[in-house]
């Protein structure tokens, strides 16, 4: 059968592109717009942004040679044409399915895939990496990194550019700058882009340029008024510098990121430069597609939808966990007026819009700037107030020492929200919130818990409102709660778990103590070992810091037999501070299994899928605690 994709299913590498016309380009560019469209519209993923990419992508890799010319993105979540131009067309009706395509950028993915990311902020210091150990090695390759208008926001990007500046190293910065982030970009470096977007566009500059030295005298004139001072000098004469110019780099710009003629003629020129270039791409979010183009943030990241109605269908499910704390962040404001909403550029993700609405005075987003957010967070409780600080759990690992280091040192009652806790699914390693319990843990003062569902969510964040001693964390799953567990249940209190069942006293017994999301799991295993005669207790453990280690003690003295059950990686998680507690209390001697995310990093696929992979279900629960209790028998 013909493919539908004429020019891009001959494409296996990016030079494939050099042996095609500026208008067979244009088709390329089509063709992996449809191509996304196609997919994308299956498999769901990141949309917008990768609309926005398609001719920027086409026009670098056709400009340059890649390899071994390198490009780095940005986070990744923008490079379904990097995928496409990179041989991965076939398989791209399989992103982000279990063991298909990843969302991100993978270096085991693809050997084109030079940089792995998912975290943003990271690809210019990644490229400068790249540039200086190449300039070390005595090669010629070009670097490049993209990246957005709000990933450049990010600390990590400064800092880069600065290091960059002064090393005068042969490397480009292409932004891709659409005016969004998930959510509106925010800071004032966004006024500053916008101010920047408003000069004249590259496109007719470029052709004064042509004009202007095509009609010098001799060739050598011609030569040194060359694209450099062409673009940058003299093409602007009366601008002021930019402030990427005044650290060190020359910024050529703004430029039409759709027009594909256009863009070529800039990175064919580009490349021949050998000093750090700034390139201002203008793109549009969702770009081809109408109805992204009006909404980018409703269609920054997307479940399958259909083209024709271009309706995404979601079935209505109960309450999530996000909705529950959005819901429970507004009640706190209510109560209280020292209570103040930060999101590090998450306001739809973190459940934070409405509060956004509700108290736009109390509400702040600092950008991609996790770190920043933790020690405002820290300011503002320093100076009296009650900072609901919500990031998901793996962008928190950004911001470890300022919570080590700004929070708990000082014992300032933050409150964090730590989202997105455990396996996330479809978005892979760079996402799951696989490590919060153990990073965090370890640090003194902080007090730490986990709800077993939505109702115990909101219960969590009222105690945590009225609790001023410590800095607090709680940390809950993506989707919605398990309803298969019971309604009734206890207050909270500092330390304490909550016992859901106990075992009637036998031999064959043994204590299940979940954390989180998988208390719903134990409940279930214990009605089904309870069909196979086994006893079970289950405790919710409620608090991994102070652990409730009296209860969890006087349970394993009855059944004499333990199972932890935690959605963090082993290594610090949970299972091991039980471990320490149950040893501490001469109970060292009842065999205690520790269910977690293994010590490896887990890869995409749908969140029961992988969860399941991991022995972090209720069938695995049961076939431990029957081995647990034969190997009793059998001794
Ligand atoms: C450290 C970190 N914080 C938050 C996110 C979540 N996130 C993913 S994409 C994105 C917006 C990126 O915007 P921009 O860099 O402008 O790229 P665009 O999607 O607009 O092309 C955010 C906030 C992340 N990936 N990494």
């Amino acid at each position: 059968m013909e493919s539908p994709y004429r020019y891009l299913s001959q494409i296996v590498q990016p030079s494939d592109l050099h042996r095609l016309t500026d208008k067979e380009l244009q088709e390329v560019a089509d063709e992996v717009r449809n191509a996304i469209l196609d997919n994308v519209s299956k498999t769901g993923g990141h949309l917008s942004s990768n609309l926005g990419t398609v001719e920027l992508t086409v026009a670098m890799y056709a400009a340059y040679s890649v390899p071994p010319d390198k490009v780095i993105w940005d986070t990744g979540h923008q490079a379904y044409p990097h995928k496409l131009l990179t041989g991965r067309l076939d398989r791209f009706e399989t992103l982000r399915k279990y063991k298909g395509l990843s969302g991100f950028l993978k270096r085991d993915e693809h050997e084109l895939d030079v940089f792995g990311a998912g975290h943003a902020g990271t690809a210019i210091s990644a490229a400068l990496g790249f540039a200086a150990s190449r300039d070390l090695l005595g090669t010629k390759e070009k670097v490049i990194a993209v990246t957005g208008d709000a990933a450049i926001a990010s600390g990590m990007s400064w800092e880069a550019l600065n290091h960059a500046g002064e090393m005068q190293s042969d490397f480009a910065v292409v932004l891709n700058d659409n005016r969004m982030s998930i959510a509106p970009n925010v800071g004032a470096l966004t006024n500053y882009l916008s101010k920047l977007r408003s000069r004249p566009q590259l496109q007719s500059l470029a052709r004064r340029a042509r004009t202007v030295v095509e009609k010098m005298p001799d060739p050598v004139t011609r030569m040194a008024a060359g694209f450099r001072h062409g673009i940058t000098h003299y093409l602007a004469p009366h601008e002021t510098g930019t402030i990427f110019e005044e650290i060190g780099f020359e910024y050529i710009g703004p430029v039409d990121g759709h027009d594909l003629p256009t863009l070529l003629e800039v990175f064919r020129n580009i490349r021949e430069l050998n000093f750090p270039v700034f390139v201002h791409a203008i793109t549009v979010k969702g770009k081809g597609y109408p109805v992204a183009e009006e909404d980018a943030r409703k269609w920054h990241g997307v479940i399958p939808f259909d083209l024709e109605s271009n309706e995404m269908v979601k079935a209505a499910g109960p309450v999530t966990f996000t909705q529950a704390f959005g819901d429970a962040a507004i009640e706190a404001a209510d109560a209280d007026p020292k209570v103040v909403a930060i999101t590090a550029a998450m306001p739809d993700g973190t459940g934070l819009t409405k509060f956004q609405k509700a108290y736009p005075g109390r509400y702040f987003d600092t950008g991609i700037a996790e770190q920043h957010a933790v020690t405002f967070a820290a300011g503002m409780a320093a100076n009296g107030m009650k900072p609901f600080c919500a990031i998901y759990s793996t962008f928190l690992q950004r911001g470890f020492d300022q919570v080590l280091h700004d929070v708990c040192i000082q014992n300032l009652p933050v409150r964090f929200f730590l989202d997105r806790a455990g396996l996330v699914g479809d978005d892979g390693p760079t996402h799951h919130g696989a490590f919060d319990i153990s990073f965090l843990s370890l640090i003194p003062n902080i007090v730490l818990l986990a709800p077993r569902d939505t109702t115990e969510l909101g219960e969590m964040c009222r105690w945590m409102a009225g609790f001023d001693e410590h800095p607090t964390a709680v940390r809950y799953p993506r989707g919605s709660s398990d309803d298969r567990l019971p309604e009734s249940r206890s207050p909270i209190a500092l330390g304490r778990a909550e016992v859901l069942r106990v075992a009637k006293d036998r031999d064959d017994a043994v204590t299940l103590c979940a954390l989180g999301s998988m208390v719903g799991e134990a409940w279930a295993a214990a009605q089904a070992l309870e069909g196979l005669g086994i006893e079970a207790t289950v405790i919710n453990a409620r608090f991994t810091k102070p652990i409730d280690a009296e209860t969890i003690c006087d349970s394993v003295r009855q059944t004499g037999r333990l199972i932890t059950i935690e959605e963090n990686v082993q290594p610090g998680g949970f299972g091991e501070m039980v471990r320490r507690v149950v040893q501490e209390a001469g109970l060292g001697h009842c065999p205690h299994t520790v269910l977690a995310i293994p010590d490896q990093f887990v890869e995409h696929g749908a969140q029961a899928l992988i969860r399941r992979d991991c022995g972090l279900c209720a069938d695995h629960i049961v076939k431990e605690a029957e081995q647990l209790v034969n190997a009793r028998v059998l001794h």
